[in-house]
């Protein structure tokens, strides 16, 4: 190791000769700028954490993951709290059931790990909307992630009713949380708002107090350090294993000359859009990387250790070049995989920690078990089109002009445009969207036969044939709001007015779609006779329901769903949103379904919403194992 780095790593590691002195039984956690590290009551401490999201994890394997994490050799875990999962609907706060935040606290403090908590506002994550909760965008022209003041009354409010659930959980309260992060790789945001930073800081001082250590997390450059970092607050740095970590511990020391090193986001994987080649990070590259850092006396948090799943419709998106939606799985080629099985990557990891820190005695506990249910053959319940009463029991909102998910008051999933052709169309015309004002799929049918589909930023055309007055219905899919960048305003539904020929069309029904809420209430197969599935002869094309039934076994073990030859749509089981699936596109082939969802005894429910074609077999196949880095499987 040259001289240089050897220096800058002596010097980082100074703080591990140094015991501070010791007030018994006083809890404290603090920075010492002296020593270049962390002290937990008084004596050194350097944090080998792991990010693990519980809004992507069912409330009943929380403690099977973080015991894995600990056992691993971790001390700590780094959790989101997105603000949309428990305030989705504006002043209606939920902290109940898979978004109890303070039972997962709890069962990270039961199982010995202290937590680095980052509650926004704005998480990023591949999370919807980063977080931030759709109906901002009621608002028009709010910037978000500024000291705009619509925006931060909103983010005020919110804080006001999570930071006292959070303030007892502190180290320095009795609790486990170490550290707080204010906001998000903010330095990566083009509004660059010292302001409103310094309004989040006045904030979590306010209710957390003048001791809890606050941080910043920014990417790896000195224009995100430079944008993202305030007075107040710990600038922290993240970065992958392709970085040169003298380099990048060197800049953040231009804007932390004295305290601990600290790696925010070590990535272990990576996440996949759909269409993309499944991302993977080599293992040894991973541990190798770690233990360089560890070496240095760093502190480090692998993003992610335990990925999980974007289950209903949570998942983000990014919109560099183009419009590119998350896939469901969070898999992430985390240490511990989507279902919770430790990998060789958790192994390879926990061989190096060994090196500095005792690993807790015992065995790893195990991979969950999995079960091939095998086949079950679907069957027809209905399109979209001719389901309208039992879909939107609330009828449709009457408008000359379209109006967006956020003016219709429904943020996420499906909503269903109905106009009717304004004249004969003498042959196929051409229906666009000017503005590319889809966002982001309008699949299209007249007088309910599908006719084809735009998308947003690429298929902004499609030919449309028909007779003057017939039923024009056109259901928009929302494919999960952009969670990173400039574009994170991202309004759903049609954005702007739709041009048929030379016609703009009007004088639209719009119809809210509370498909959860019927599936929740028993629809569909509470209310259909017995009857045995059968190929279908007639195609199978455009936005149709199906049913089935996965007959119980007695065993209620994780499976994983794969619809082969399908091509895009929604599933759910038992109730569950289990989220989205895309085999014409990929990588993600086959859906995680946890095992504590079925019914041992009771037929286990399946309802399949196909967005553009089945295949006629109308079969679904419940695997053992995942599929996530395939195109489509034609075989
Ligand atoms: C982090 O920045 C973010 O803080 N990150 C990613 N950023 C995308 C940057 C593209 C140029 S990908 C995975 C992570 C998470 O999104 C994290 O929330």
């Amino acid at each position: 190791m040259a001289a240089g780095v050897l220096l800058f790593v002596a010097v980082n590691l100074a703080c591990l000769a140094v015991i501070g002195n010791l007030v018994s039984g006083e809890r404290s956690f603090s920075i010492d700028y002296k020593n270049n590290c962390f002290r937990k009551n008084g004596k050194p401490f350097q944090y080998i954490s792991g990010s693990i999201h519980y809004s992507r994890i069912p409330r009943y394997y929380w403690k099977d993951r973080l015991v894995k994490m600990y056992m691993t050799g971790l001390n700590a875990i780094q959790v989101y709290v997105p603000w949309n999962f428990h305030e989705t609907v504006e002043g209606v706060h939920n902290f109940t059931g898979d978004r109890d935040l303070e039972h997962f606290l709890d069962l990270a403090n039961q199982t010995g790990l202290l937590v680095i908590l980052r509650p926004g506002p704005y998480i990023c994550a591949e999370w919807e909307m980063g977080g931030l909760p759709a109906w901002l965008l009621q608002k028009p022209n709010m910037l978000l992630r500024s000291a705009d003041t619509d925006y931060v009354q909103a983010v005020s409010n919110w804080f006001a009713v999570l930071l006292p659930k959070i303030k007892p959980w502190l180290y320095i309260n009795g609790g486990n949380i170490i550290t707080v992060q204010v906001e998000n790789e903010y330095g990566s945001y083009y509004a660059c708002d010292y302001n409103y930073m310094r309004h989040l800081r006045t904030l979590l001082r306010f209710f957390l107090g003048e001791n809890i250590v606050l941080f910043t997390t920014d990417g790896n450059t000195d224009k995100e350090m430079a944008c993202g970092t305030l007075e107040g607050l710990y600038a922290t740095i993240d970065f992958g294993t392709d970085t040169n970590i003298t380099e990048a511990f060197k800049r953040q020391r231009r804007f932390e000359p004295r305290g601990p090193l600290v790696n925010s986001e070590f990535y272990t994987g990576w996440l996949d859009h759909w269409q993309d080649q499944h991302a993977v990070v080599d293992a040894q590259k991973v541990s190798r990387v770690l233990g360089e850092m560890l070496t240095m006396g760093a502190n480090v948090n692998m993003y992610m250790f335990e990925g999980g799943t974007n289950f209903g419709y949570w998942n983000g998106a990014d919109h560099d070049t183009r419009f590119r939606s998350v896939v469901t799985s969070y898999d992430y080629d985390a240490p511990l995989s989507e279902a919770g099985d430790p990998t060789e990557k958790l192994f390879a990891i926990r061989d190096v920690i060994k090196q500095f820190r005792n690993i807790p005695s015992g065995p790893m506990p195990p991979a969950t078990p999995k079960f091939a249910y095998g086949f079950v053959t679907m069957k027809k319940v209905g399109n979209i089109s001719g389901l309208l009463n039992t879909l939107s029991p609330v009828g449709p909102v009457k408008s000359q002009y379209p109006l967006t998910f956020e003016e219709m008051k429904q943020f996420y999933g499906y909503m269903l445009y109905r106009t009717t052709l304004p004249r004969d169309l003498s042959g196929p015309t051409p229906l666009i969207s000017p503005l590319n004002g889809v966002h982001d799929r309008a699949y299209v049918s007249v007088n309910g036969v599908f006719q084809g589909l735009l998308e947003r930023d690429t298929m902004l055309v499609m030919n449309v044939t028909g007779q003057q007055g017939e039923i024009v219905d056109i259901l928009v899919e929302n494919m999960g709001r952009v969670n990173f960048g400039s574009k994170i305003s991202d309004s759903k539904g049609l954005l702007s007015n739709l041009i048929l020929g030379k016609d703009v069309l009007t004088d639209w029904k719009i119809y809210p779609l509370d498909i959860d809420g019927a599936i929740a209430g028993g629809w569909p197969h509470s209310n259909s006779k017995k009857s045995s599935p059968s190929p279908q002869k007639e195609p199978l094309v455009g936005p149709v329901f199906y049913m089935g039934t996965l007959e119980p076994n007695g065993l209620a073990w994780d499976t994983f769903l794969k619809l082969n030859e399908w091509t895009k749509g929604q599933v759910w089981i038992n109730g569950m949103n289990l989220g989205r699936y895309w085999p014409a596109k990929g990588p993600q082939q086959t859906l995680y379904i946890p095992g504590p969802l079925l019914s041992t005894t009771l037929p286990n429910n399946i309802t399949v919403l196909e967005l553009e074609g089945a295949p006629p077999h109308l079969r679904v196949l419940f695997m053992d194992r995942p599929q996530l880095n395939a195109t489509a499987d034609k075989s």
